[in-house]
C-alpha cells in the first residue's frame, strides 16, 4: 500500500505543468517491462482518455508468481478521471506467436478516482506478449489499446 501511495504522490507532482504525454498521440507505445517507472503513455482514442501503466508486481514469466499493475487514467487536461459511467476494464494477455492467453488474466479493481489496479494476473511462460487494455460498456467494446511486453 505504501508503494501505491508513493507512486501516486509522484504522479501528482508529475501531473503539474504540461505533460509531454499529450504531444505524442500518434507514437506507438513503448514497452512496459521490467520497471516500476511510469513508462507508457497509452490512449483510449474513442473515450479521449490517457493511460499510464505501472507494474506493482512483476511482470514475471513464472506461472506461480502473481503480477499486478496500476492503471492511471487521465483526461486531456491531465486530470485523474474514472472511465465513463457504466464502463468496465477488461484487461487480458495474449501470446500471438503461439496463439494462447495467460494462465489467468485476473481482475481490475478501482482504487480511487482514475486509479485502477489489475490483480492476480498470471502468465504461463516467457516470450513476447501483448497486454490488451480494454473498456466495455456492457458487452460493447468501446476502447482497446495493445501494449507489447517481453518476458
Ligand atoms: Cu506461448
Amino acid at each position: 500500500m505504501l508503494k501505491i501511495f508513493s507512486i501516486l504522490s509522484l504522479l501528482f507532482l508529475y501531473s503539474c505543468g504540461e505533460s509531454p504525454l499529450f504531444n505524442h498521440e500518434n507514437e506507438t507505445t513503448t514497452g512496459i517491462q521490467g520497471t516500476t517507472d511510469l513508462t507508457s503513455a497509452l490512449s483510449f482514442k474513442n473515450s479521449n482518455l490517457y493511460l499510464k501503466v505501472n507494474w506493482l508486481k512483476g511482470p514475471f514469466a513464472d506461472p506461480s508468481l502473481e503480477n499486478s499493475f496500476l492503471i492511471i487514467v487521465q483526461n486531456n487536461s491531465g486530470e485523474l478521471v474514472d472511465v465513463p459511467s457504466g464502463h468496465d476494464f477488461y484487461n487480458w494477455g495474449w501470446m500471438p506467436s503461439m496463439g494462447h492467453g495467460t494462465a489467468d488474466d485476473g481482475y481490475t479493481e478501482r482504487i480511487s478516482k482514475g486509479v485502477y489496479i489489475q490483480k492476480e494476473l498470471f502468465f504461463n511462460m516467457g516470450g513476447e506478449w501483448d497486454l490488451n487494455l480494454e473498456i466495455y460498456n456492457g458487452s460493447t467494446l468501446v476502447d482497446s489499446v495493445k501494449v507489447p511486453l517481453s518476458l
